[in-house]
């Protein structure tokens, strides 16, 4: 069957989240999710409410979803994509073009975001309740 895979903090975990998972999974058969390691985030400049091994469990707990594997680096995208056998590679469009170099390993697919909800816009929410 084809496989699917997607990387992301997945922090405060949301409906944007949620149907991006949804929208990855109706491309193929089996759903890969790298979730950002806490120590990656740093890296990318990211801290999340949650741990790692938080965020981990709540994707892995989607219906969607068939794996979870820590994205750990920029690099490993490739090396994931070979030891899988993705077929498809899928992001959010706000990467839209970021990730064209693994066009040489498999499909490439930006969708778009949902509208109106981010961690970002979640934590400015909280901070007025
Ligand atoms: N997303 C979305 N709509 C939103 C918010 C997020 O479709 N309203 C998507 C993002 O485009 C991304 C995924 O949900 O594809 C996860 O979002 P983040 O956790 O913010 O991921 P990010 O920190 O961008 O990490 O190597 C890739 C990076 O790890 C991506």
């Amino acid at each position: 069957g084809k496989v699917v895979i997607t990387y992301g903090t997945f922090d405060l975990f949301h409906i944007g989240h949620l149907n991006l998972l949804k929208r990855a999974k109706a491309l193929g058969d089996f759903l890969i999710v790298g979730v950002s390691t806490d120590e990656f985030n740093a890296i990318k400049g990211k801290k999340s409410v949650y741990p790692y091994e938080h965020r981990a469990e709540i994707v892995r707990s989607i219906k969607y979803v068939d794996l979870v594997i820590p994205e750990r680096n920029w690099e490993q995208k490739i090396e994931d994509i070979k030891k899988y056998n993705v077929d498809v590679f899928v992001m959010g469009d706000d990467w839209k073009g970021k990730f064209d170099y693994l066009k040489e390993y498999c499909e490439v697919v930006y969708l778009p975001r949902t509208e109106g909800i981010s961690t970002t816009e979640l934590k400015e929410a909280l901070v007025k309740l």
